[in-house]
């Protein structure tokens, strides 16, 4: 086999990178790592769910009301599991847990790190067999002792330290980012071992996808509808009209749309003003992606991964795509639907 097509892991990868940061002393490399162990435990049991009877609801709800499936209760005491004895993360955001979980072993507390996580996005498609999955984003402490405080994860996605997803589908990949490119894994099932598939993934510079649930047409704000009237035109030059695919999994149409080139819009409604996605585990981490694949990721006025966070589970309008496409949204909401203008 000659070195060019020589397979390259994710624990290669990582020890590789490591290496472009002088100061690192491979806690970071330890952390993706801890994640990637999960992920491939959470990959099993998704792959079994059909067969054994993991499939229907825990009997509780989380703190969004949803009710919670097994495999949702099973993903998040992986992942939690995993970051607490791996030590380098010292508190833990999760979608499915109201308040911020902090470790108190002396190990953790020592942990320089902090992980936002939605443990499996789109669970409400498990039974479909639709791709469904894990996004995270890690940042840096800013509390020095002691188990991770609240303070330490409500921090704004440019102090990310890395951001990435799990997209458990026809076949399972991760895909990160550490502020140098995007890189795709794909797990190899038969040994248990992420092997680089997508290096240096960025959109593509046509695109002729948009994925918004138009279901919900009415509750849009008029910038919102103005566009996809614009995708609906047809003018051939520039690819219109647009194919609409929407999933209803936000990993699943955030990777179609990074791979095909497509812009994914979950914006703010009538009913819910800042839409449905989580900011600190769901916009932030797919927007430090989406930046660094060469695209945008807005609230249609203010870019994604400036937004402080205020409290752990405070929603974001998403717009994120290519750069012109999500462009052009923002200048239709700026027209359109100023009033919607989130208030800082
Ligand atoms: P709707 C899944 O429940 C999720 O959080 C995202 O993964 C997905 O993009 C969105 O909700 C779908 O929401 O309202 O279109 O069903």
């Amino acid at each position: 086999m000659t070195s060019q097509n020589r397979i390259k892991t994710l624990t290669q990868f990582i020890i590789e990178r490591q290496s472009q940061y002088p100061q690192a002393k491979g806690a970071l490399t330890r952390l993706l790592n801890d994640i990637a162990t999960a992920a491939k435990i959470v990959n099993r049991e998704i792959n079994a769910a059909g067969l054994v009877d993991i499939l229907g609801y825990e009997g509780s709800d989380n703190v969004q009301g949803e009710a919670q499936k097994k495999l949702d209760v099973y993903a998040n005491e992986q992942f939690i599991q995993a970051l607490k004895v791996g030590g380098e993360c010292c508190a833990i955001a999760s979608e499915e847990n109201e308040k911020i979980i902090s470790f108190q072993n002396e190990i953790s507390e020592m942990g320089k790190y902090v992980v936002a996580i939605d443990p499996l996005d789109g669970s409400s498609n498990i039974e479909a067999n639709v791709s469904i999955g894990t996004v995270f984003s890690i940042y840096r402490r800013k509390s020095d002792i002691g188990g991770g405080k609240l303070d330490d994860l409500l921090q704004p996605g440019v102090n990310m330290v890395a951001a990435g997803y799990i997209i458990y589908g026809s076949s399972t990949m991760l895909v990160y980012t550490t502020g140098k490119g995007v890189n795709g894994f794909t797990l190899d099932p038969s040994v248990g071992i992420f092997c680089l598939s997508h290096p240096d993934m960025k959109y593509p510079e046509t695109s002729n996808i948009y994925s918004i649930n138009e279901g919900n047409y009415i509750f849009f704000p008029e910038g919102v509808k103005q566009y996809i009237k614009y995708c609906q035109e047809s003018d051939p030059k520039t690819l219109r009209p647009y194919t609409s695919r929407y999933i209803g999994s936000m990993v699943a149409d955030f990777h179609r749309n990074l791979i095909k080139g497509g812009i994914f819009i979950y914006p703010g409604t009538t009913q819910q003003p800042n839409g449905k996605l989580r900011l600190l585990y769901e916009c932030s981490p797919v927007a430090f992606l989406a930046e660094q694949a060469g695209g945008k990721a807005s609230d249609g006025f203010n870019r994604i991964m400036e937004i402080e966070p205020r409290t752990l589970h405070q929603r974001a309008p998403l717009i994120i795509g290519p750069k012109a496409m999500v462009e052009r949204v923002e200048a239709y909401m700026r027209e359109h639907s100023p009033e919607a203008a989130p208030k800082v």
